[in-house]
This record gives C-alpha cells, structure tokens and sequence, in this order.
C-alpha cells in the first residue's frame, strides 16, 4: 500500500510525465512559450525534481503509448537521464565541423543557394550519436533521407563524401555532362562510410530527392525494406532508415501521414524508422502558427504510438541523449520513434532570401546570436581553436582540388547486385526469349492449383482453382489471371523474386487474382505461389494500406534496390495513380534523367471504359506518353493474356531497366478475344505491334490499342463483308515504328488509316500516337474518337454504350 505521501509524490510524478514537455525548454530563442497546465502548477521538490527530468531541454510525448513496457522504458531513461555518458570532444568536432563547413561556403560562394543549416547544426552530432548508437546496435548500413536544409553539410560530415566534391558543385565544374538531365547539388543522392564512434564502418545510402517535400519518404522505406530482405534475418538490424523532415512539411504533406501508416504493416515494415523533425520553426516565410494547427509540428506521429523526443537545438548533450533514446527504443521494440530538434534558421530561406522583411523581429534576435559550437564550447569548458583550425585547413585544401575537377564527381557508388543492369537508350539485343514450353507450363500449374489436403477450400475458388487447370493444361483457353499466375510462377521457380502491393491486390479487385487461398473455417492463408519449387524464389503479394502515393514510392523504393525481383504496384483503378503523381514525376520517369539512377518498376493500371462513369474508366495513358521521352519508360497495354504473360517477363528477365507503366483490363479479363491458347506462351516473344493476319487484303486498317480492339472485332464478325483490318498497337513507348511501319505495309490494298480509341480526343493515345503515323502515312491519317472532354467519361451506363457503339459503326463503317 502506498502512503498519502507517496501517493501525492507519485501523482505529482505523473504529471510531469504526462504533460511535462508543454514547458519543456525547446526553443532556442524562447519564442515558443511553455503552455500552462493546471496539473504542472505544483511545487515542493518532488515537482521540481520531476519539473528539471520532464521540463528541461528534452520534453517527451509518450504517455499515449498503450504498452505499460514501452512507457516504463522510457520513464526509466528519462529519470536516469544525466547518467548517460557524452563524449564531448566529439560532440564540440562535429558542431565546428557543421558550423564551419556552412561559414566557409557563405563567405566564398556569395549568393549562392546552399540551404544552411546553421540555426540546427546540433543535427549533425545528432545523427552521429544515431548512427553511432545504431552501430553498437548492429547497424551496418543507414538509408537516410532528407530535403534540402543542411543537406550539404550531412553529405560531408555524415555521409563523410570528400569536401571537394561539394566545391566542385559549388564551381558547377563540367556543365556538359549533364546538357538536358542531373540535378541541382542540394537534391543529389550520396553513398559513403561513416565511421561510428566504436571504430566501426556503416555504410550510408542518402536518397536521392526531388524539390517536392517528404516524397522521399517512402521511397527511403522501400529501399530499406529492400536491403533489409536481401540480408535476411538480421536484415531489420542491419539496415536502420532514419528520415528527415522539415516542419512545416511535416505537418503538411500528406504523404508523412501515408508513410507513417506503413510503420506496422507486415508488406512495408522496417523494423522502426527514426524520423527527425528539423524543427527552425519557420517554412519559407511562414510562421508556426499558419503551418500546424497543433501545437507541434510533430503532432501528426501521434497517430502511431511512438515516443517524440523534443529537444533544444542548442543543448548539444540533450539534443545528444534524446538521439541515443530515440535509436535504442527502435532497436529495443522495432518501433518508430521522433526526435523533434528545435532551433530556428540563421539565414533566409535560401540564402538569397532576405527574411527581416517578413519576421523582422526574430532576425534581429538571430543576427547577434552565436554559433552554436562557440556556446557549447563555452558550457562545456572545452577549446573548440584546434578543431576550427583543423577543419578550416581540409576545407581550404577541398576547395583547391574542387574547382580543377574536370568531371563533374559522382557522388555515390552503385552496390554490386546493380552490375548486371543498365538503363540507356533501348538496343534490340537487350531482347530475351519469354516463352516456355508446354512441359514447363504444365508443371507450374500443377503447383497453382495445389493446396493442403486439410485445407477448407471456398467452392468458387475451387472452381477457379479446377478452370486453371484446364488452362495451364492447354484444355481451355487462358485468361489473364491465370496467365498472371503462370508468369509469377515460372520466374519463382526460376529464381527470379516476385513482389507486387496495391489495395486488395491479393485478391484482386476484379476478382482475378486469387493468390492468396483463404481457409474457409479457420481463415488460415494459403498461397501456392510459394509452394511451387523447393528453392523457388520469393513471392510476395500485399494489400496495401489505402493510400498511392507512399504506397507507390515504397515500391519505387524497393526495385530500386533490388533490381533482380519483379516489383509491381497495382492500382485499384488506374486513375488512382493521380495520387501518386509527385513519385511518376519525379521519381519513375525522371529518376534516370536527374540521377542516373534506375528502376524496373511495373505499374499495373486498369483501363478500359466500360460505363462505369468518369472515374474508373480512364487509366490515363495520355499523362504517361507526355512523360515520356530518351527512353524513359515503357508505356504498354497487352491485350492478350498470353501478350500480358510475356510481357511481365519480359520486364525481369531483360537487363534493361526501365519502369513499365502497364495498361490492364477491367471487364476485358476474361473477355474471349482476350483469352489466348497456351500455344501463345510458348511464343518467344512480346509483340509490340499485333498485325490482322485475317485482313492482310483490307482497304481499310484500324489501328488501336486495348480493348477497342478486341470489341471491334466482335462486331466485326457481323459484318457481311470482311471489314476493315485490325492492327493493336501493344507498346506505346518507345514507340516501335519499325514494327508499326513493317506491319502497316503488308497492307498493300489499303488506303485508308484510322487511330481508333474509346477516349476523348484530348485523352487516350491520339496526340502521340498522329505525329509519329504520320511519320509513316504521310499527312492523311484520320481519327475516331470521342469529342474531346473535361472528363474521361460519362457518368451514364447508357449513354457510355450508345457513345460506343457509335464510335465502333464509325470505325467499321464503308471506306469513303
Ligand atoms: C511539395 C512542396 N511544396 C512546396 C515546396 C516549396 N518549398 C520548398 S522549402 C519550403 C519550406 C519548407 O519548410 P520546412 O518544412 O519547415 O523546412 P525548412 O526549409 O524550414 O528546413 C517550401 C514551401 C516544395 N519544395 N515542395
């Protein structure tokens, strides 16, 4: 039993524990004022005891955590919290070092952007106390992702890149090398070896990153997932993902909220992401309080039960010790954790931004205020003359050899299991053989129809299950999702990895897919995919949480380091991708242009309209063509299961690394003229271009790509003639005008070319596809089309199918 007293102490205790970081000492130059709470207006020296743990320059949130081991963790730490050791030498090294580096480049490169850091230097011992930590942990690599602030400076101090390499930016040395492509210095990704403080290496992977804030987020999980499952087992302990973020971006951006979700979710967990808020206090030119509507920026990890360390910036050993807490409690739980560094920014937003015009008052607080080694060094009794002079001197030497470099330097080296990859523009010798024999087909439907004899099977997926059969059997013709299966399968069984994630792509969102056998008692999961072989490959296959863009950016993140698997991202309706639009744009079609780096990502988009109204019809394959250029991507629609099948494989087993933006069929999946004889599978190849071999003698030829196709041909077979030919374009891009101009050649009686689509005029294939008929035609190609449009589609079933039908009899109709 607990006295009055102890009672009384406990509850004073809790308080503190509760609500002490509303006046916590967090900001540097006192702007952000303590909160009053009725529960903290105690005193007595319990309450001052609890007041200097809870309420000095570390304030925690974590009493929101539901696990009593977790918060009892952390209460632990925090009351012993002087207790852990600083090495302060470091600490003083790494704050000349971040400061020095910002004032040597502000001194000499006048009016140049850079994004200083200076206002948050304790970043840099921040993240060398988390790395650190994290190697004593068992941590050997780091995927580090971050904006533009500071970001100089991490890839120097950090990511320990030679200082020269950040001058030669700064000289922007060998302008040539990069006419129409790279990047600006302050978004470049960066490899190197950071040197922890018990001696060991870890090696560091800085994202590559575009203006558009937080959106590499995901894309950093996804590589870190990616090495995490390379390695194995230990891989969660290995590889540690340690986010950066801005504060107003925090709060804002959409897509912190969509990554946090990831946290927990068995296709996307890290093991614990570290996130740090680098908190000035300022976006741009906006204030706090027109950012956030709470009172931190960092209100929204709350979302998740993780602890959030704030800390004042400019207590180096606090901000020191909340680093330590935060990386241990990720090893500790395999969880998240927050460490929010308060400080402020020294300079404009950029550095040719004048910020007294819009915070006059705050900038004539910071223009007297010291740097921040020179107030540590003063705290802590130490000489900081040494470390500048020592500093002062290597950057000096870097600037010499930065400015003769003669090649613009590469920041990075690739990991090895890249070697076998390349990007560049497409070469016909790339192309491998895709087909498999009857044998083989037989074999791996055998596996896909196979399950537990003690397992309680759905009657309609038995079904299914005995269709595919037949299928994989040559005894009825295949469908696209049994193609789909035998294409995973087979590149499992042959050692190639498969992943793919989208909403309910496990199933399916038509019903298709089926991968996942649900037990119909116990509810146990089944998927034959991993059973098909002893040492098959993986496969993987995730519902996604619902959510595009970090869903799309995890996937993007996760082929980028591992080049050898399929990676797809599914799209429940291919117009959804709009969601996701920042990673098409700045990370899938530009990725290889800015940082010459690739990816072999598939996005799966169902497209089709099919009168299911404005959205749900329209996949959008006009925004991908215009985002296509020096052979970015593949833009492709298969309109065959067997095309489907090569194609999947073609992706994988090619060595040129491309993203493929896949068009998929909605109602078109088990529409007959999209059904193929497994004879199809055996083929060697994709076909980019399919002819009509049924027309050769047409004076008309249609050409289309998808599911127009395939209904014109329904309806022509109610012609009495022989109507015109049908050619289906199944590559969009790189567009194959060899292929095209081959195949509209045997078409010697005719003198009439039509583009078909089911699109509006402004939508759909049209604009990219006429200049380059053209090319091949000559002026007098002709198009049917719907009136061009605001929106993809009617909202009316019927008028969907009285709009078709007239655009099938205008296709169909007498030459003139
Ligand atoms: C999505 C997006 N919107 C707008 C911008 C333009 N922009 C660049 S930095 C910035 C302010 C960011 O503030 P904060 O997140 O606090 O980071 P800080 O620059 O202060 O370090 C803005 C609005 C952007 N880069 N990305």
């Amino acid at each position: 039993m607990m006295n009055v007293d102890s009672e009384k102490q406990e509850r004073v205790i809790d308080a503190f524990r509760r609500w002490g970081y509303l006046q916590a000492n967090l900001d540097p130059l006192g702007h952000f004022a303590p909160l009053p709470h009725p529960e903290l207006d105690v005193t007595g020296d319990t309450a001052d005891a609890a007041r200097r743990i809870y309420s000095g320059s570390i304030g925690v949130e974590f009493m929101h955590i539901p696990d009593p081991e977790r918060r009892q963790w952390i209460q632990e730490r925090m009351e012993s919290l002087d207790e852990l050791p600083v090495d302060r030498s470091r600490v003083l090294d790494r704050l000349v070092r971040a400061d020095v580096f910002e004032q040597t480049i502000h001194s000499r490169y006048i009016g140049t952007k850079r994004y200083s850091l200076e206002g948050n230097t304790a970043l840099i011992p921040l993240l060398d106390e988390i790395l650190s930590s994290g190697s004593d942990d068992g941590a050997e690599q780091a995927v580090l992702a971050m904006s533009h602030r500071g970001r100089l400076n991490v890839i120097i101090n950090i990511v320990s890149r030679p200082a020269a390499e950040i001058f030669a930016g700064f000289e922007d040395v060998d302008p040539r090398s990069v006419l129409g492509g790279g990047d600006v210095k302050y978004h470049i990704g960066a490899t190197g070896m950071f040197t922890a403080a018990n001696g060991r290496q870890v090696r560091i992977h800085l994202v590559s990153n575009p203006s558009h804030l937080e959106a590499v987020d995901p894309v950093a999980l996804g590589r870190a997932r990616a090495k995490q499952t390379r390695i194995g087992r230990d891989g969660k302990l290995k590889v540690l993902p340690v986010l950066m973020h801005g504060d107003a971006a925090f709060a804002g951006q959409g897509i912190t909220a969509e990554t946090l979700n990831l946290a927990n979710l068995r296709g996307y967990t890290v093991g614990g992401t570290v996130h740090i808020i680098v908190n000035n206090l300022i976006g741009f030119t906006t204030n706090p309080t027109d950012a956030y509507s709470g009172r931190f920026s960092s209100d929204l990890a709350k979302r998740l039960p993780i602890p959030i360390f704030h800390v004042n910036g400019e207590d180096a050993d606090a901000v020191v010790r909340a680093g330590r807490m935060a990386l241990e409690y990720r090893y500790e739980f395999g969880s998240d954790s927050v460490v929010d560094l308060i400080g402020f920014r020294r300079h404009g937003h950029s550095e040719v931004d004048d910020p007294t015009i819009t915070q006059p008052i705050l900038y004539r607080k910071i223009k007297d205020h010291p740097l921040l080694y020179q107030i540590y060094a003063k705290n802590v009794g130490l000489d900081p003359q040494p470390h500048v002079e020592k500093f002062q001197a290597e950057l000096d030497a870097a600037q010499k050899a930065g400015k003769s470099m003669a090649k613009k330097p590469v920041m990075r080296q690739l990991p090895s299991y890249w070697a076998p990859f390349h990007g560049g523009p497409y070469n016909p010798a790339d192309e491998v053989d895709t087909g498999l024999s009857a044998e083989k087909l037989h074999t791996i439907t055998d596996g896909l129809v196979k399950y537990p004899e003690d397992f309680h099977i759905h009657p309609k997926v038995q079904k299914l299950l005995e269709q595919r059969r037949e299928m994989g059997y040559g005894k009825r013709p295949l469908d696209f999702g049994m193609a789909e299966a035998l294409a995973f399968g087979s590149l499992a069984v042959g050692g190639i990895p498969v992943r793919l994630s989208g909403q309910d792509s496990r199933r399916g969102t038509f019903n298709q897919r089926h991968s996942v056998l649900i037990d119909i008692v116990d509810e146990k999961e089944y998927v034959p995919l991993c059973h098909l072989a002893a040492n098959q490959a993986r496969v993987e296959i995730y519902n996604s949480e619902l959510a595009e863009a970090a869903v799309m950016g995890f996937e993007y993140g996760y082929a980028r380091d591992y080049p050898e698997t399929l990676v797809m991202w599914e799209a429940q309706f291919g117009d959804f991708a709009n969601g996701a639009q920042i990673i098409i744009d700045q990370f899938v079609a530009a990725g290889e242009d800015k940082w010459d780096l690739l990816t072999g990502l598939v996005l799966l988009l169902p497209h089709g309209h099919e009168g299911q109204g404005p959205e749900h019809s329209s996949g959008r394959i006009e925004r991908y063509l215009q985002l296509s250029a020096r052979d970015n991507m593949q833009v492709c629609q298969p309109s065959t299961a067997g095309q489907y099948f090569h194609l999947l494989r073609r992706q994988v087993l090619r060595k040129w690394r491309k993203p493929l933006i896949c068009f998929t069929p909605k109602s078109m999946l088990r529409h007959p003229e999209a059904l193929s004889p497994l004879a199809e599978l055996e083929q060697p190849r994709f076909l980019n271009v399919i002819p009509d071999e049924s027309a050769l003698d047409a004076s008309r030829v249609l050409l289309c790509t998808g599911k127009i196709g395939h209904e014109l041909r329904m309806e022509r077979k109610k012609l009495t003639g022989s109507g015109p030919a049908i050619v289906s374009l199944e590559q969009m891009y790189p567009f194959p005008e060899d292929e095209v101009r081959a195949v509209l050649g045997r078409y010697k009686n005719a003198h009439e070319f039509l583009w078909v689509q089911e699109e509006p005029a402004n939508m759909g294939a049209l604009s990219f596809v006429t200049p380059r008929l053209k090319r091949i035609l000559g002026p007098k190609v002709r198009s049917i089309k719907r009136a061009a449009n605001s929106t993809p589609a009617t909202g009316s079933a019927k008028a969907h199918e009285l709009e078709q039908k007239t655009l099938i009899t205008l296709a169909l109709g007498k030459p003139e």
